[in-house]
């Protein structure tokens, strides 16, 4: 079966240690929040971060994220030391006992929403991503340089129509949404910093971002590798370019160059059905079955497409992710590998006493405890059914 974890935000979390555990979780996955970003991460915070999981009765079994700085993501200013740095926190969290890392490769931004608030028709609330919203804020909002070649005339006409409709409110819950996904977004940006920001990736386009990722990954894989680790790459979400800015984890070649560039099994991904499923040509089934050996974590979510490229996080059995089909693929390769690896219910709807909380977007205790319990029940199903033949 697989290992049952919630992700914790730390001590600041709403959702408690005590809640996690009562969800029927055995690991957390968690990281060092105040560490920042190309700092080495010390065995004192990093065992006493897992003493205070193992006091709540659980293991600190993932990483997420050992953050990997935007310079080595540009290969400017101090990424050699950042890198050099990575790699003794990649020997202390191994010294600590801990075995799986997350980190993910998106420049600036890590994922992208319009709505954190979407009513769905029970009356929860879901993570949404609407086109249109999304580029009324690049141009009429942002007023990204060079925006409008991103997009079609036909997307710009309904992006304008959109935005002419919109209220002050609005206008200012899209701009705080969207730049949610931003480290430190607890702070208010300003359209200058964030023009700013985009402006460092000039010259970088997809390729030369793959280079830096490659070269990263030769650098760190193989000491995760010697340390008994393994690396997980968390996909672009959403999965494809946003704001001009290039993303290089978002398909099954994607996937499979960046896997060859450092050959070990420490080199793998973190499989989040919700982002590479938010793309019709990514075949989840059969990128697990390919990608089997070197899947080291999981992020089992839903989402729902329309043509439009809007998409909303559905229910974790709902969606247009068969569930059941990627399920069962994990559960023979867990038979396969002999042994159990880690997942998480990713996101959850706002739902019952969540609605009256305020948690992490995507992060409330109970929305998150249905997709879990769910997601807990087709995979007993499965074993009691597939073990017996
Ligand atoms: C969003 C998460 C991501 C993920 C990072 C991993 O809910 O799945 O923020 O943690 O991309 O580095």
């Amino acid at each position: 079966m697989m290992h049952q974890t919630m992700r914790w935000f730390g001590p600041n979390d709403p959702v408690s240690l005590s809640d996690i555990r009562q969800a029927g979780c055995e690991g957390v996955v968690t990281t060092l929040h105040h560490i920042p970003v190309g700092s080495i991460w010390t065995v004192e915070e990093i065992n006493a971060r897992k003493q205070q999981v193992e006091d709540a009765g659980m293991t600190w079994t993932v990483i997420e994220s050992l953050p990997v700085s935007e310079d080595i993501k540009k290969q400017s200013g101090n990424y050699l030391l950042h890198i050099e740095n990575y790699k003794t926190s990649l020997r202390n969290v191994a010294a600590c006992g801990l075995k799986v890392v997350t980190y993910n490769f998106m420049p600036i931004l890590d994922w992208m929403r319009t709505d954190v608030s979407y009513m769905m028709p029970d009356g929860s609330r879901a993570l949404y991503f609407e086109r249109a919203a999304f580029i009324a804020f690049d141009l009429y909002m942002l007023k990204r340089p060079g925006a409008e070649n991103d997009y079609t005339p036909e997307e710009i006409r309904k992006a304008k129509f959109r935005f002419d409709r919109m209220t002050d409110e609005e206008e200012e819950t899209l701009f705080r949404n969207a730049l949610l996904g931003l480290p430190g977004s607890e702070e208010q940006f300003t359209e200058e910093q964030i023009l700013a920001a985009l402006k460092t990736y000039e010259g970088i386009d997809a390729k030369k971002l793959k280079q830096h990722l490659f070269y990263f990954l030769q650098q760190v894989v193989p000491v995760a590798e010697e340390v008994g680790l393994v690396m997980a790459i968390h996909p672009d979400d959403p999965p494809y370019s946003v704001l001009g800015l290039p993303r290089i984890v978002s398909t099954e070649e994607d996937a499979s160059e960046l896997l060859e560039a450092a050959p070990s099994p420490a080199n793998g991904l973190c499989f989040c059905t919700g982002s590479y499923g938010a793309r019709p040509d990514n075949d989840l089934v059969k990128m697990i079955r390919r990608f089997g050996d070197h899947i080291h974590f999981l992020h089992l979510r839903n989402t729902k497409r329309d043509n439009e490229g809007n998409f909303y996080e559905a229910d974790h059995l709902a969606g247009d992710t068969d569930m059941y089909a990627v399920i069962k693929e994990i559960w023979h390769i867990q038979q396969r590998r002999k042994i159990s690896i880690p997942m998480r219910p990713d996101h959850g709807h706002q739902m019952l006493d969540d609605l009256k909380k305020k948690t992490y977007p995507g992060y409330s205790a109970i929305g998150r405890l249905r997709g879990l319990a769910e997601l807990r029940g087709v995979e007993y199903a499965i074993d009691k059914s597939l073990s017996q033949q």
